[in-house]
């Protein structure tokens, strides 16, 4: 019944910042799938009867690999395979289905916030038994795995039929298509103030939602406008398409326009989200004001114990090393741990699972907590509708009062996307050479008063993960970080993090790139970004 299929190890499946991502046109290559789902396989120990959750933002691709990836577990003597119906599972709700159904981990199929289509991205993440990306000791086993894989195991069975709920047989293990959406619905409502914010609804409050044509439009049509009370219309974009409409499913206001144009206009709603291809990232606009996802995590952090699922407070709050220090204020305040960690979800798994930290986020607009292993769009949304619904102010009040309290850090980041691979990693290298010789240097009126590259000893395992990005600190608060993006599928893309501190009492309600004008400056006199890749001005800012 299992049949050995002989293979040739391909040398480009290095897991990236989550995963690996590539083309579709890369995975459609002969076995590419297959190598990777075997070396996943061979990495991990205790998959005999053991239970596997697969799902996917449903792009093009998401059923055939999972069909593939079902024949595979089989063969590799997995019990019992979950399943979301229509291979649907937002990359939180996957998160949750290996957690309560106590699976050994989880195949996550997703190229996230990347277009979708036949030219565009796929991507395959294996999540470990926390619900958690998996570590990097785990996804290194799995890199070496894929450079001398010979032969991946696999069985003759047809196609499940992946839209009808219930259990079937593959080979002897048993397939369970499940609803993707109520055990994560049923998860937010214990979490969050259902009643207080179905009154808010009830008493006029509005929102608009894009789910961008990804996966968390059932989720959103569930929670939003079923449970909640939201009127219908309230999820634009709510049906998961396998190409997103053709655009580019990531919640950044060059991305999400129309949502952005809608909420600054004369008949904004309340309130404005949106989400990402797999469901993981989320934007937050309130009327008239955008909030930055550094600021929205520490804004979420202050407020968090408004929502009944954080009552009892926070134990800590963790954010990437590009992560404006917004949330560290915060954290002071309330006299509990603030972590900086590398850019990546799988370095927060640790610090929740050890109960460090409650609420953690990145500038890359994630949110998330210890209700699950995964940054969570639609939660980070639910968190703010429940302090809004219970504190009755607007965003823009929330973070004026949150600004005069602590501070405001002017924050943005600039992508340099496509630069050709050496030339980027020339900036990076001169970069790096120069980091000993600039503190006590000056551009303009900066002064650097540290400069070095970011390495991460993690404390609950004291694993190390060096060159995570190099940083210069500017006296009075405000730096620049650059590093290259993990994620990407074509060329290098530069990420430029500006950030300056403005403390209470200061300007705190000018522009942002205004405010970032000296940083800016002395960024690229740093990093000779236009000598190195010939770009003058970036491709994306967020
Ligand atoms: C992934 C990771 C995040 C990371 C982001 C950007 O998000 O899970 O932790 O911040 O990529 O990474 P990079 O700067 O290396 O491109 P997602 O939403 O793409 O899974």
């Amino acid at each position: 019944m299992i049949r050995t299929v002989s293979t040739q190890a391909y040398p480009d499946q290095k897991p990236g910042t989550s995963g690996l991502r590539k083309k579709v046109r890369v995975f459609q290559q002969p076995h590419y799938a297959e190598n990777f789902i075997q070396s996943v396989f061979d990495a991990i120990e205790g998959k005999t009867g053991a239970t596997l959750v697969i799902g996917g933002d449903g792009r093009f691709l998401n059923r055939e690999v999972i069909q593939v990836a079902i024949r595979m577990a089989a063969a590799n003597g997995f019990g019992r395979v979950v399943v979301g119906r229509g291979g649907i599972l937002s990359t939180p709700a996957a998160s949750n289905m290996i957690r309560i159904r106590e699976a050994l981990g989880g195949l996550v199929l997703s190229a996230s916030h990347n277009p979708g289509g036949p030219d565009e991205d796929f991507g395959i993440k294996y999540n470990i038994a926390n619900g958690g990306p998996a570590p990097e000791k785990v996804t290194e086993a799995i890199y070496a795995r894929t450079r001398d894989i010979a032969e991946y195991r696999t069985v003759d069975a047809p196609d499940i039929d992946l839209d009808a709920p219930g259990e079937v047989q593959v080979a002897g293990m048993a397939v369970e298509v499940v609803d993707p959406v109520a055990d994560y619905a049923d998860l937010m409502e214990r979490l969050f103030d259902f009643a207080a914010i179905a009154q808010a609804v009830d008493g006029g409050f509005r929102m608009a939602f894009d789910a961008m044509s990804a996966v968390t439009g059932p989720y959103a049509h569930e929670i939003l406008e079923r449970r909640l009370g939201f009127p219908a219309g309230t999820v634009r974009n709510g049906t998961p398409l396998p190409d997103f409409g053709g655009h580019h499913p990531d919640p950044n206001l060059v991305h999400a326009a129309e949502l952005y144009e809608l909420m600054m206009g004369p008949d904004a709603p309340d309130f404005g989200a949106a989400s990402d291809g797999d469901g993981d990232r989320n934007l937050v606009i309130g009327r008239g004001r955008f909030v930055t996802p550094s600021d929205s995590l520490a804004m979420l952090a202050a407020n968090a114990h408004l929502a009944p699922g954080y009552a009892s407070g926070l134990k800590g709050i963790a954010r990437s090393m590009p992560t404006s220090a917004a949330a560290d204020r915060v954290a002071a305040e309330l006299g509990i741990p603030a972590y900086e960690t590398p850019t990546g979800w799988k370095f927060f798994g640790n610090l929740l699972d050890a109960g460090m930290a409650t609420i953690c986020g990145e500038e890359s607009a994630g949110t998330g907590s210890d209700h699950v292993r995964e940054k969570d769009g639609l939660w980070a949304v639910l968190l703010w509708l429940n302090i809004l619904a219970a504190t009755g102010k607007s965003v823009d009040q929330i973070a004026r009062e949150h600004w005069a309290r602590f501070g405001r850090n002017y924050y943005a980041r600039h992508d340099y996307e496509g630069v050709e691979t050496e030339r980027a990693d020339a900036l990076m290298a001169a970069l790096r050479a120069s980091l000993p010789s600039l503190p006590g240097r000056s551009f303009g009126p900066l002064t650097v008063e540290a400069a070095d590259e970011f390495a991460y000893e993690d404390p609950t395992d004291g694993s190390v993960s060096r060159n995570q990005g190099s940083r210069v600190l500017f006296r009075g608060g405000s730096r620049v970080v650059f590093r290259l993006s993990g994620t990407g599928t074509s060329g290098a893309t530069l990420r430029v993090y500006l950030e300056r501190y403005e403390p209470a009492g200061g300007d705190l309600d000018r522009d942002t790139p205004d405010m970032l004008r000296d940083i800016t400056a002395a960024a690229e006199e740093i990093a000779g970004i236009e000598r190195h890749t010939g770009r003058t001005a970036p491709d994306v800012v967020t």
